[in-house]
């Protein structure tokens, strides 16, 4: 024992040497206890039982997000527009990406817009209607979470004029936006604040032209404040909600406000 504890004995002077061993010894206990707890943290989120997610994440890890989330919400003004650039900057080959609720069966000739007010009524909206209103064009870097950006040109009516040409004040007074898919597969939900924001769009165009059936055709959000997975296409019904509505990449882990 006094061998390989030399320190332990606890009559006599203690050298320099003891001292020494006695500190190093402390520190290679201090470091395995370190990795020990590493270990077990790295275990208690890698054994996360689906009843101990929390939207789609380890409860520890949705916590983080949620952090996260506040600092965005509390430096996020509708006066910090994104970056635009000239229509000659926009791609002329713009990247696909994502068909969740793209079915084949789709009819962009009998679409309507389904428009969900607070009292319940639902408004049916052809495209000829929203092209009546205001068009606003952008191009933007449009930056898709699986780390790629593209330059790209849009064209549609602003949320925001779209929110006065229908009246819509009491339904802009709530906290959120939902919107999904006519097959209901792919679904986001929007903080009003973003929404608002007067680059957000309800877009038609692309380059000039109807949006191609693969991106939207014929209506799409182009929202340049958030990341491309909040910019929906193939709008099918829009409604208005006091709680967060359902959110596809939310449920699937990713954080709900997904801003830039
Ligand atoms: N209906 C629908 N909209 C969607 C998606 C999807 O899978 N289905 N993917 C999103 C993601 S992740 C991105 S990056 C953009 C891509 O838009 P694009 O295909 O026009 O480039 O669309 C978003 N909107
Ligand atoms: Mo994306």
């Amino acid at each position: 024992m006094k061998k390989i504890f030399p320190f332990f004995k606890s009559k006599g002077p203690r050298t320099q040497e003891d001292l020494i061993r006695r500190k190093t010894i402390g520190s290679f206990l201090l470091f395995f206890l370190l990795i020990a707890l590493a270990i077990f943290g790295w275990m208690q989120l890698r054994v996360a039982t689906p009843g101990r997610l929390s939207d789609g994440v380890q409860k520890p890890l949705r916590k983080v997000l949620d952090v996260n989330e506040k600092i965005f919400n509390r430096n996020f003004s509708t006066q910090h527009l994104s970056k635009t650039y000239p229509v000659s900057a926009a791609d002329k080959k713009v990247r696909v990406n994502g068909d969740v609720g793209m079915s084949d069966d789709f009819d962009p000739a009998s679409w309507k817009l389904q428009l969900v007010k607070a009292s319940g009524d639902t408004l049916l909206l052809t495209l000829d209607d929203l092209k009546k209103l205001p068009k606003t064009e952008i191009v933007f870097d449009f930056k898709c979470i699986e780390g790629w950006s593209q330059i790209t040109h849009w064209g549609g009516v602003r949320f925001q004029d779209f929110v006065k040409a229908y009246h819509l004040e009491k339904e802009a007074s709530m906290k959120y936006i939902g919107m999904h898919t006519p097959d209901e597969e792919y679904y986001v939900g929007i903080d009003m604040p973003s929404a608002l924001h007067p680059q957000t769009l309800l877009c038609y165009e692309m380059n000039g032209k109807p949006l191609p059936l693969n991106q939207g055709q014929p209506l799409r959000m182009i929202i340049p404040v958030k990341y491309g997975i909040k910019s929906l296409k193939r709008i099918g019904t829009l409604f208005f909600s006091e709680s967060r509505p359902p959110d596809y990449w939310f449920e699937r882990g990713y954080d709900y406000y997904a801003g830039l």
